[in-house]
């Protein structure tokens, strides 16, 4: 049967070219860049001063992007395993038909949640979102997990539960205006966190008016430009927290006016954080007392002030508690929502609704928390028991979509196992990934070269970058949101479009024209609904749109940036005029639409499209009626009271090490590179990095070969001897378990250490489902 598509997937881009504006998608920075390409290959890259945030930064991983593009595992053709294990190359049409047929399946004689999505990873190539979620919406499953989801959720909820904050708003440090900046597990100086950090760190180091306090056991590139460094014992951070909190409590360095103007149950904390024995917490964190004292002081009497955080907390213990516990500070400082304080960011779309209800999962106490989506997203580490469940709805089929749980979701071996058990994985992917390599069926996704692509992470200012392909896809590659759009079809949730949509369609970007074609996608949307919910009726509209509006646009994937592009002009219309003081004069949101709308499409280096509101950000934000924000909630109390009684992770004799597993170093990109050959030439990338006395008391030397055991498995690892890691402390490069063809013998090779091997999926923060990745408790033996 021949499947029902909209784009053939050639985009006819010129083979050879030069100057063309692109993103890099290694990391969440996304700079821009410009490209030249010769035979259809990416030859030269330079950054682009013409991008409105990264204003011509990038760092050296940006030269590698060709070879995320071209490398010996590219998947040119959809392909099915055989009962042998082996992959035979079949038709688009063929693999539409039967995976459409299996999930129907499933779905029909299960339940629609035994279908689950797993994805979005990946670092700027985000328009699979934009067909995927429309497409789980129509299946009507609420199982959509993220790496997101495990990184990032505990601050969602966080926002969630004191100000009714949204699932497109984000809190982040303003470095660029504080005077004061707190720095907590994270490097930004190699990660390349938050706008710009590098210009902003450089800026607040020669300035001797402004301080900064770094927060990690590890003396690194960023730790460097501090003004003090508090070598904090790993995994500790909570009670350093609370003892910063003690200090301003029992110090009177609280901002009395803004806790009693914006929020409500202060009284309540500041009777805990009384009750903390800031020696106590200190010793507990391997600090100085005096040091954690001058720290608050400073925090407490410099205004403005700014906590910056990042992986090095969010996959450690406690670590909703921490976020939770960063957003008090702030609040007590008066520093929350405010200009060089901590400031929210939000998603270039549409100002979303509270999502007041969530899922919960079936087998563990996991809720779904909407964060970054219009959908709420559950952790991965509770997948395998998701599918390993007794329960009659537990998953049987996963669609994986830009994420390689195999290499980089906590606890391989339970994945494995499994994935051994589902009735259907489907993967889309541009590589033969690890779990690729498990599939039921490799659906050959393009590059974000080779489509039109755009990401989501937030910025200093609100700057959509949508870019344009630049080279021509390999083989038969297509783009996720056709992908989605004939499964759709194929699965029957959504039928052709008619011709009189067709019709308006071409009207549709003619502001006078908008709401008629707008009200007839919805209406012929729901009138031909056959299912029942909301979520039918929003998937089939979005197909619809991607049908009718995106034929007329240079590529369908735009009818979703245009949806987009709407939600944004019609609710956030005082962000565009604080950046284009001349749209003010456009009074039909409509025209406005179309007046950005046409900006995005003439600007593919990206473009200004927004100024946040930084004066009184957080009220712009707060969804509570009296604008008020809550600081006191049971649990957690409860939580801290525990925690504040005595250290409830003390060492364990056995598994002596707390090991960093997945740290971010200049040549490290998650999983989105496959060859190894662009590290080449440099040092051996991928070993365990190990204090002098560490690596002494073992008697290893560089080099040598150890065996790390955590009480879940072993790897080994080259030793480096590393005179800025702390003792008891040990680090791993973020470089996955990734296995490459050996260029002579063609045999699969390891290429990182599998680290998620070592990872227990149960040692996880309790509210939310993130995993410990950053403090992997173990042992380590000389290999002979
Ligand atoms: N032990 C340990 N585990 C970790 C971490 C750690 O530090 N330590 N870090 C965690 C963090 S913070 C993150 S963000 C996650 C990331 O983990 P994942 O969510 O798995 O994301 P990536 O590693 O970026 O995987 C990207 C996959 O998408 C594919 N891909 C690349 N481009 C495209 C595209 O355009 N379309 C499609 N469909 N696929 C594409 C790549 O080939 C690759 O297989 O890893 C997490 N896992
Ligand atoms: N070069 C490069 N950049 C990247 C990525 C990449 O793969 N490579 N990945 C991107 C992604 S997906 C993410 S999520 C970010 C992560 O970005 P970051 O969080 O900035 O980077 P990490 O190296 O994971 O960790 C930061 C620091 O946490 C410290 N740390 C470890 N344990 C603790 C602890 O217990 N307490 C404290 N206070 N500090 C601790 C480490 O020593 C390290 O210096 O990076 C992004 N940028
Ligand atoms: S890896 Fe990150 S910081 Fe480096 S060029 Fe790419 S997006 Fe920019
Ligand atoms: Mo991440």
């Amino acid at each position: 049967m021949t499947a029902a598509q909209v784009f053939n997937g050639a985009v006819n881009v010129p083979t050879n070219a030069s100057n063309l504006a692109t993103a890099c998608a290694l990391c969440s920075h996304n700079c821009g860049l410009r490209v030249d390409v010769a035979d259809n290959k990416i030859v030269e890259v330079r950054a682009d001063d013409d991008h409105p945030s990264t204003k011509g930064y990038s760092c050296n991983k940006a030269y590698a992007i060709a070879n995320y593009v071209n490398h010996a595992q590219r998947v040119t053709q959809p392909l099915k395993k055989l009962a042998d294990g082996s992959f035979k190359a079949i038709s688009w049409d063929t693999a539409i038909s039967e995976i459409a047929e299996k999930l129907n399946h499933i779905r029909k004689n299960h339940a629609p949640r035994s279908i689950a999505f797993a994805g979005l990873g990946g670092q700027g190539n985000h328009s699979s979102g934009l067909a995927a979620i429309p497409l789980m919406y129509g299946i009507g499953t609420p199982m959509v997990f993220t790496a997101l989801a495990q990184e990032k959720t505990q601050h969602w909820l966080n926002d969630r539960r004191m100000i009714r904050g949204t699932n497109d708003i984000y809190l982040t440090a303003d470095k660029h205006h504080a005077k004061f900046m707190l720095l907590l597990g994270t490097n930004p100086h190699i990660s390349n966190q938050g706008a710009n950090p590098k210009e902003a760190l450089k800026q607040l180091f020669r300035d001797s008016e402004r301080r900064m306090v770094a927060v990690d056991p590890r003396i690194t590139e960023t730790t460097r430009l501090a003004d003090r460094h508090l070598r904090i014992k790993p995994a500790k951070d909570i009670y350093l927290l609370l003892a910063i909190a003690a200090v301003l409590v029992q110090e009177n360095l609280v901002d009395k006016p803004f806790i009693e103007q914006h929020s409500v149950d202060y009284q309540r904390l500041a009777q805990l954080f009384s009750t903390v024995n800031v020696a106590e917490m200190a010793q507990r964190c391997g600090l100085n007392e005096e040091d954690v004292r001058l720290t608050a002081r400073e925090f407490g009497q410099t205004k403005p002030a700014c906590i910056a955080l990042d992986l090095g907390i969010e996959h450690s213990s406690h670590n909703t508690l921490t976020s939770y516990l960063v957003r008090v500070l702030l609040v007590m400082t008066g520093n929350y929502g405010r200009k060089g304080g901590n400031i929210f960011v939000q998603l270039f779309g549409p100002n979303m609704p509270y999502w007041s209800t969530m899922t919960k999962a079936l087998e563990s106490s996991i809720e779904s928390i909407p964060a970054l989506l219009p959908i709420p997203q559950l952790p991965p580490a509770i997948i395998p028991e998701e599918i390993l469940s007794q329960h009659p709805d537990r998953i049987r089929a996963l669609i994986c979509d830009g994420a390689n749980p195999i290499a980089s979701y906590p606890d391989t071996k339970r994945f494995k196992e499994a994935f051994a058990q589902l009735d259907l994985l489907v993967v889309i992917d541009p590589a033969m990934s690890e779990t690729a390599q498990m599939a039921d069926y490799v659906l050959p996704s393009c590059t974000g070269y080779e489509k039109w692509e755009f990401s989501i992470f937030p910025k200093d200012i609100i700057a959509p970058q949508v870019r344009p392909p630049v080279v021509n896809p390999i083989g038969e590659a297509l783009p996720e949101v056709e992908i989605y759009y004939r499964l759709a079809r194929a699965m029957g949730l959504v039928g052709a479009a008619p011709k009189f949509l067709h019709r308006l369609a071409k009207q549709a970007r003619k502001p006078l024209m908008t709401p008629a074609y707008l009200a007839a996608v919805n209406s012929y949307a729901l009138a031909s609904s056959k299912l029942q919910g909301v979520g039918s009726i929003v998937a089939r509209s979005a197909f619809l749109m991607y049908e009718t509006l995106g034929k007329t646009l240079p590529n369908p994937m735009l009818a979703y940036i245009w949806l987009l592009t709407l939600g944004y002009a019609t609710t956030r219309r005082d962000q565009v005029i604080r950046a284009l003081p001349e749209a003010k004069a456009m009074l039909n949101p409509f025209a406005l639409t179309e007046y950005l709308f046409a900006k995005i499409l003439a600007n593919p280096q990206g473009v200004l499209l927004g100024h946040y509101e930084i004066e009184h950000n957080f009220e712009y934000y707060s969804k509570h009626q009296d604008g008020k924000i809550r600081l006191y909630f049971a649990d957690y109390a409860e939580d801290l009271s525990r925690l504040i009684a005595q250290d409830v992770e003390p060492d364990e004799k056995d598994y002596p090490f707390v090991l960093n597993g997945g740290l971010r170093t200049g040549f490290t990109a998650n999983t989105i590179m496959r060859d190894p050959s662009w590290r080449k030439g440099r040092a051996i990338h991928a070993s365990l990095y190990m204090s002098e006395a560490d690596a002494a008391a073992l008697n290893a030397k560089e080099g040598d070969l150890v065996k790390i055991s955590s009480k879940r498995s072993s790897v080994i690892a080259p030793v480096k001897v590393d005179k800025n890691t702390l003792t008891g402390h040990l680090h791993l490069p973020n470089i996955l378990g990734q296995y490459y063809p050996d260029p002579v013998t063609g045999e699969l090779k390891a290429n990182g250490i599998a680290i998620n091997e070592l990872v227990d999926l149960t040692d996880r923060d309790p509210y939310t489902g993130c995993p410990h990745t950053k403090r992997i408790r173990c042992k380590v033996e000389l290999v002979n």
